[in-house]
């Protein structure tokens, strides 16, 4: 299908893994990428609207983020948190002293009555950010976890349990009766490419595409010729970061980048992985994916670039 020049290349992404491969792509292409993030890890915390995935994918972008944390901000302080907890809160989500400079403006958008897509676009136009990163929905969606322990809010599980307990069940509370935004239905539609991030794939990814209009789309979209390229989280047998094999081992799945193709072979064509993952080849293929093997470690920012650049090659669309 004949694209248009400009037209968007939408990533597909939850927190770290993909604010690595965003900040990558924007190498490339500037403002023609279009980063959907999972809104469903969104909480309010102290009255606060707090967005980790769409901030950490926001604060890499502005070159604001701290790598060595991989959330929030770069030489950040603490002292809200430190006060609250003199206070008698309870602090087991830290805020930086800066980070809550977000929360404050973004709440108050909100409060006012601005869609959650359009405050999220005032945020980035502050931090000069030529990119969008659109939230999956504009509705509240909430994944939940269950565990021997009952069902459980996503960040208390990750941050307040340190993702210890295992995953039995996930949920994504609110995802049946919440919609895509015209934003995110109209950005894949009209995508070069769709490209999916090595971020979880239950939790980062599931949610996405369990907001209605979002895999309607995206198999609109394939069927006017947009390849859909992933790239597997799971590198010889590990997740590249937080419990992303644990969590597909107790749900049942192979922890391993089989595993993840095998949830992704419905609608992606083509699957990244990891060279250490070669021999997971043959197999990956006989789900009908074209498979290209690279080093997928974005440990600096040349790696991040070389690695989108390769995508970009997998999908077929020129980058700068
Ligand atoms: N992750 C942590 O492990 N501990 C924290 O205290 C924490 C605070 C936090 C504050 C703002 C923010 O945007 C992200 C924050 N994260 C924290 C990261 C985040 O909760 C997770 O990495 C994601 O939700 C998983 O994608």
């Amino acid at each position: 299908m004949p694209w248009a020049a400009d037209a968007p290349v939408v990533l597909l992404a939850g927190g770290v893994g993909g604010a690595r491969l965003a900040h990558g792509l924007h190498f490339h292409l500037g403002e023609r990428l279009t980063v959907v993030v999972n809104s469903a890890d969104d909480l309010e915390r102290h009255g606060l609207a707090v967005w980790p995935d769409h901030d950490t994918v926001m604060y890499t972008l502005a070159g604001l983020d701290d790598r060595e944390r991989g959330w929030g901000l770069r030489d950040e302080t603490w002292n809200v948190m430190e006060q609250l907890q003199r206070l008698g809160q309870d602090a087991w989500f830290a805020l930086g002293d800066r980070d809550i400079a977000t929360h404050l403006v973004r709440t108050e958008l909100l409060r006012d009555g601005t869609r959650p897509t359009e405050a999220a676009r005032r945020l980035q136009a502050a931090l000069g950010i030529s990119a969008r990163i659109l939230p999956m929905t504009d509705d509240l969606v909430r994944t939940r976890v269950r565990t021997d322990d009952g069902w459980l809010d996503f960040q208390t599980y990750f941050v307040r349990l340190h993702q210890e307990p295992a995953v039995l069940e996930v949920a994504f509370e609110g995802a049946p009766a919440a919609s895509a935004t015209w934003e995110v239905t109209t950005a894949v539609r009209s995508a070069a490419a769709v490209l999916v991030a090595p971020s979880n794939p239950i939790v980062s990814v599931g949610p996405i595409l369990a907001v209605p209009g979002i895999q309607e789309a995206l198999a609109e979209t394939r069927r006017r010729g947009t390849p859909v390229v992933a790239m597997s989280g799971i590198v010889g047998g590990r997740a590249l970061r937080g419990p992303a094999d644990r969590m597909l081992a107790s749900l049942g799945h192979e922890a391993s980048a089989l595993g993840v193709a095998r949830l992704y072979a419905p609608w992606v064509d083509v699957f990244v992985i990891d060279q250490v993952d070669a021999a997971l080849a043959p197999q990956i293929e006989a789900l009908g994916l074209r498979v290209v093997v690279t080093d997928t470690i974005m440990s600096d920012d040349a790696a991040r670039a070389r690695i989108a650049g390769e995508m970009l090659a997998a999908a077929g669309v020129a980058g700068s």
